[in-house]
Order: C-alpha cells, then sequence, then structure tokens
C-alpha cells in the first residue's frame, strides 16, 4: 500500500503493535536527547534503572536551560550531568554551545532515524526527516535503557505547500497559519506531514522552525521529506555520509488534507496568552512596543539571524524598544562573524544573551511591568516571561526586527527595506569542541552530585478507593506552564521535588501546594487539552508529590497524559464533556478503582450524584499505575 513518509519511518522502528491509526504500538528508538531541566531528572531515574551503559545509537545531554547561576544549583547540576554522561556513553553538550534542537539538526540528527526527546521541541528533528517526538524524561531513561517508546499510532495530517514565500513572510508564518486554522488542540494524535511543490523552495532551517512550533498544535510530530536541501544542509555539516532520500509514496493516502497557498501568506502574529490567537501583523499596526527578545528553538538558526542582521545592517533599535538576542548555536554566531553580518547586530544596539533558551523559558529578560514583548518564540502563555503583566506576541524574525526598528508593530514589508533571500553557505564551520564524548574508562569516573539534587520521590501502591477533595477545579487548555511554572527562580529546583512542589499552580492559585498538603492530597479537575505545552515531568512528579490521587478533565494533552501514567496518577475523563459542570473545586469524590474497566463510576458525595468517567489506558498502562509508576514498573521488567 502507498505509504505516508511517517509511516514508513514508523514501519521501520515498530517492535510491538499493529500500525493502524489509534492502535497502541511501541517503537525502537535510535537517538535520544535530554536538556538540563528535564535532563537531570531523567538521568537520576536512568541510574535507577542499574544499566552499565546506555544501548541507543546515540544519546546526548545539552545544557541550555538552566543557566543562570545566581547561586549553586544549575551550576551543580551541570556537573552532575556532565559526569553522569561520561560514565554512561552519552555525549555531552557544555553550556553555552546552543540550543538542544538547533544542535542536534546542525551535529547529529540523521533523516530516517527515530528520535526521542526530554523536551516537547524534539520534533524539530522533522526539519532532517527524523521521526522526532518529545516525551518526559522517564520514557527517555527507558528508552536510554534500551526499551521501546509506547506511542498511539498517528493520523497523518498531509500539509501540502504550494507556491513560495513573497520577500518578508517566512516560515515562521506558515507554522502561525497551520496554528490559526487548527488551534493548539488540533494535532493531538497526528502527525503532520508537510509535501508539494513550496517543499524544494524551504532550506532546513526554515523547516526545522515549522516542525519545532507544530509542538503547539499539540501533535505528535511533524516531518519533512529528506531531499536535496536537506542534502544540501547536511553536505554543509560535513555529514554528507548522513544523508538519504527520503519521502512518502507518490499516491500515499491521508487522514487528513491541508493547502496553504505560500504565495498569498502575509505576516502573521500571535496574540496574549496562546500560540494560536493569531491574526495578521497589519490588523495590529500601531500598537506601541517595549521589548523585543529574538532567538530561542524555533528562530535562532543562521538562515534567521541573517535575516535580522540584513534588516538591522546600518539601523539603529528604536530607543523605546530593548532588543535581545539569544543565539541558537555558536555555530550560527562564528559563521556571521566570519560573513561579517554580526557586526550590523552589534551596531544596532541588540543586547546579546547567552546561547541558550534564555528569555523562552523566563530565564532572565523578561518585560517590564505591562508591557508588549514581541518574541520570535513558540510560547506566549500567561506568566511564561517571568513577567504576568506582560502581553506577549509570536512572530517571526521579520515582524520582530521590524518593531525593533520603529517601536511599534508593523507589518516588515511596509519598512522599504531591500528584499534579502538567505542562502546556506556552502559549508558552515565547524567545532564541536564543547560536545564531550563519553569516558574511555566509564568505572572510572564519580558521578559528582550537589545539595539540591534530592532523592527521587516514589508512590505507593494504588489504593482500592481513591477518596478526597477537589482541591482545583480549572478551565481548557491548562498549559504545563500553569501547573509547573519555570523561569529563574523555580527551574533552579528542577531535582529537587519537595521544594520546587511549593510552586504548584502557583499562576492559578498560590495557596494550592499548602492546601494539597493540608488535605492529604485528592484531585484535580481539568476542562479540554489539559496539559498541553511542554514535556516537564515534573507537572506530574510534583502534583504526585503533592498527593494527587487522579485528575479528571475532559481531554487530555499526549506527553502529559504520558507522565501522569508514569508517575502513577490516574487520568480520567468525564464520559459526557458537560459532566464538568457537576464536578466543583471542594467536592468530596470517591471512586473504587478496583476494577479499571470502563465506564468508572465517580461519586460526588457533596452533590450526592455519580458521574460515569472513563480512561484511555492500555492493559500496560494499568500494570504501571498499579505499580505505582514507570520506573517501579520498569525496574521489574528491564534485564541487565
Ligand atoms: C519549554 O519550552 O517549556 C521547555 C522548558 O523547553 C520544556 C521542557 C521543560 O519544561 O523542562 C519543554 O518544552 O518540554
Ligand atoms: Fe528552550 Fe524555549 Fe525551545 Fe523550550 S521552547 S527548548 S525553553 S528555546
Amino acid at each position: 500500500m502507498a505509504s505516508s513518509l511517517t509511516y514508513k519511518i514508523l514501519e521501520a522502528h515498530c517492535v510491538e503493535g499493529e500500525l493502524k491509526a489509534g492502535s497502541p504500538v511501541a517503537i525502537r528508538i535510535d537517538q535520544t536527547l535530554t536538556q538540563d531541566a528535564t535532563g537531570t531528572m531523567a538521568y537520576l531515574q536512568f541510574e535507577a534503572l542499574d544499566l552499565a551503559r546506555v544501548k541507543t545509537e546515540l544519546s546526548v545531554s545539552y545544557v541550555d536551560h538552566n543557566t543562570l547561576q545566581s547561586g549553586f544549583e544549575n551550576a551543580d547540576d551541570h556537573r552532575f550531568l556532565q559526569s553522569i554522561a561520561a560514565k554512561y556513553g552519552i555525549y555531552f553538550s557544555r553550556p553555552g554551545n546552543g540550543i538542544c534542537h538547533q544542535l542536534h539538526l546542525e551535529r547529529f540528527g540523521v533523516p530516517g532515524k527515530t528520535l526521542l526527546g526530554s523536551d516537547s521541541h524534539t520534533p524539530t528533528g522533522g526539519g532532517i526527516g527524523m521521526i522526532a517526538i518529545g516525551a518526559g524524561g522517564l520514557d527517555v531513561a527507558l528508552a536510554m535503557g534500551g526499551r521501546p517508546f509506547y506511542l498511539t499510532a498517528p493520523r497523518v495530517v498531509n500539509i501540502q505547500l504550494n507556491g513560495r514565500l513573497n520577500p518578508f513572510v517566512s516560515a515562521k508564518d506558515i507554522i502561525l497559519e497551520v496554528l490559526r486554522r487548527l488551534s493548539v488542540k488540533g494535532g493531538v494524535g497526528k502527525v503532520m506531514e508537510y509535501t508539494g511543490d513550496g517543499v524544494a523552495t524551504l532550506t532546513v532551517p526554515e523547516r526545522a522552525t515549522i516542525t519545532n512550533m507544530g509542538a503547539e498544535l499539540g501533535a505528535t510530530t511533524s516531518v519533512f521529506p529528506s531531499d536535496e536541501q536537506t542534502r544540501m544542509f547536511l553536505k554543509a555539516q560535513e555529514r554528507d555520509a548522513d544523508w538519504k532520500a527520503l519521502e512518502a509514496d507518490s499516491n500515499a493516502e491521508y487522514d487528513e488534507q491541508i493547502t496553504i497557498d505560500l504565495n498569498s501568506l502575509e505576516p502573521l502574529i500571535a496574540r496574549p496568552h496562546m500560540p494560536d490567537n493569531v491574526v495578521k501583523v497589519k490588523d495590529l499596526a500601531g500598537t506601541p512596543v517595549h521589548q523585543v527578545a529574538m532567538g530561542s528553538c524555533t528562530n535562532s538558526s543562521y538562515r534567521d539571524l541573517m535575516m535580522v542582521a540584513h534588516m538591522l545592517k546600518e539601523r539603529p533599535i528604536h530607543p523605546n524598544v530593548t532588543a535581545g538576542l539569544a543565539p541558537g548555536s555558536r555555530q550560527v554566531v562564528m559563521s556571521l562573524i566570519q560573513n561579517g553580518y554580526w557586526e550590523s547586530i552589534i551596531a544596532s544596539g541588540m543586547r546579546i544573551l547567552e546561547n541558550v533558551c534564555g528569555p523562552c523559558i523566563g530565564m532572565g529578560f523578561s518585560p517590564p511591568t505591562d508591557a508588549v514583548t514581541l518574541r520570535t518564540f513558540n510560547r506566549n502563555f500567561l506568566g511564561r516571561s517571568g513577567t504576568k503583566s506582560a502581553s506577549v506576541f509570536l512572530c517571526s524574525p521579520e515582524t520582530a526586527t521590524a518593531a525593533a526598528l520603529t517601536g511599534e508593530i508593523i507589518d516588515p514589508r511596509e519598512l522599504g527595506i531591500k528584499p534579502f533571500t538567505v542562502s546556506l553557505p556552502e559549508k558552515f564551520p565547524i567545532d564541536d569542541s564543547m560536545i564531550i564524548p563519553p569516558s574511555k574508562t566509564p568505572d572510572k569516573v564519580e558521578i559528582i552530585r550537589g545539595p539540591n539534587i534530592k532523592p527521587l520521590p516514589v508512590k505507593e501502591a494504588l489504593p482500592d478507593v481513591l477518596k478526597g477533595e477537589v482541591l482545583l477545579k480549572v478551565e481548557d487548555n491548562i498549559t504545563t506552564d500553569h501547573i509547573m511554572p519555570a523561569g529563574a527562580k523555580i527551574l533552579p529546583l528542577r531535582s529537587n521535588i519537595p521544594a520546587i512542589s511549593e510552586h504548584v499552580f502557583e499562576v492559578v492559585d498560590p495557596s494550592f501546594p499548602q492546601r494539597a498538603k493540608a488535605a492529604g492530597g485528592g484531585f484535580i479537575v481539568g476542562g479540554a487539552n489539559y496539559g498541553q505545552g511542554s514535556s516537564r515531568e515534573h507537572a506530574a512528579l510534583a502534583p504526585m508529590f503533592l498527593g494527587i490521587k487522579a485528575v479528571i478533565t475532559v481531554s487530555f494533552a499526549r506527553i502529559h497524559l504520558a507522565n501522569l501514567i508514569n508517575f502513577g496518577i490516574i487520568p480520567l475523563t468525564f464520559v459526557h464533556e458537560q459532566d464538568y459542570r457537576k464536578v466543583n473545586q471542594g467536592d468530596q469524590l470517591e471512586i473504587d478503582v478496583r476494577s479499571l474497566e470502563t465506564p468508572l463510576i465517580l461519586r460526588n458525595k457533596t452533590q450526592g450524584i455519580e458521574v460515569p468517567v472513563t480512561h484511555s489506558l492500555s492493559e500496560r498502562d494499568i500494570d504501571v499505575i498499579r505499580a505505582g509508576g514507570s520506573l517501579s514498573f520498569a525496574k521489574k521488567h528491564l534485564k541487565q
């Protein structure tokens, strides 16, 4: 049968189950990546598996998130990660080398391979023809231990790109258009596969912008074919040998079809506080802008910084705007230094930040009170910038630069700047000196642990009946940034669960942790798409630590659902969506979980009613939950 590219790659990696949309399957993982904010936990979990070495073809540990070292915590974590990598056969990318997804694309990604990463933007690798999936740290730890990755076989949406982008319209506008049409939950259970004659006009970094922000659709991943553009990119990275041609069969059938005419696309922008809140830039023209932030794994490539440099050439940043740039990698910076473009960026008055995630995750460069900030990032969730009162807009580097120059939102085509097409260099400057290979004498490597690294909490086995109070009721589209905020103050606590738990739901209800502890745990009730956004398992682990027994919602986002299961919290959904109204904060609930056959009956003792609830747990998931979570489950099943 004619196959999509997605299913060709899945087919080549499937080790369990039937590859049919909606069925549970397991795939072999060739490569893994972690970053420091999720990595410390992932490696503590890997250690708990008692293996001598990773079993993947390649595993890389990047440090790019927790890099503001205003105390010993982050620096200690970096040392811990470096020693773990040396011991267990993992490549270690040092802080300052660049952002994990950009670096992985440059130095390690291989078309046709599978990549599992403990970061929700791992699908960036789809830009180079990989099936690259984001997951919780525990799933990545298990993949490093040689276990397959379990997922629901996806539906495949074909996004056909026709034509060519006009000047000052860019790849970011393509993905913003997809978000505008499909929304932040439009991709759940699906892979976005790009085809059409427009594909050949996009370089790998442009494709990677699109697959990266496909995460905001809730999609399992996104993928582009591996073609001449891919070959040229790999050649410029001196990795010609890693290239192979890959595409869907010409008559492949897809579950859904979307067509985008690139010629008629205009500059777009996402308004606060959701990435799918997309309008035309010109509709907001004239809005005063106070801050502009460039970078993040979405828009920090050579292509993007060249465009920014071109637009800034001999033009100063507007006095009312503070602009900052966090480049994607040292390679990107070195390229612009070598070709002379870096000078225009410095001369403009741009503040140069580290080659890391930085402001994207609230690690510095927070906007002022009530500010309007334009960011080339992928997420504008409430409070993520570090300033709750700020209005964060997401846009292309072109639109961000136009605002930096004028102090207001303006369609970049209005500036009269000469159009510019960025072609990739024939050869990038290559210097892997900040990537440390694993030790040749692993037995001699001591793991270095700082005082902030606390042991992993474990969950008790599942009781017969879950009882307790609804500690919090929230609405639709609650993100992991609501559940477990990040930012410069909280991120350093990622390896200290008791401490980080004090911040659960801080932006929604700061009294939550205290109330949860006082009540001895309880339930959370949520709307649709609960847990969208990041892969951070702390959004499950910290609530588990606070005694959350079950989360009952209208629907869940994919990675968070898996994380809840991994930490033994039962994810339940209402059989009838409208029953969401029948359970209120403060209600006393009771649910018998001796048999997890659906529907289950949720007794609302306060209201004196019964509400049917269900779940999508596979038999394996049920075993995991009964065992108190994935780690205890896996330890029983893994042999050296
Ligand atoms: C994010 O963009 O939210 C992060 C920080 O990269 C997360 C990971 C994390 O929370 O540690 C992600 O997207 O998975
Ligand atoms: Fe880093 Fe931001 Fe990308 Fe997350 S979305 S990996 S924080 S740059």
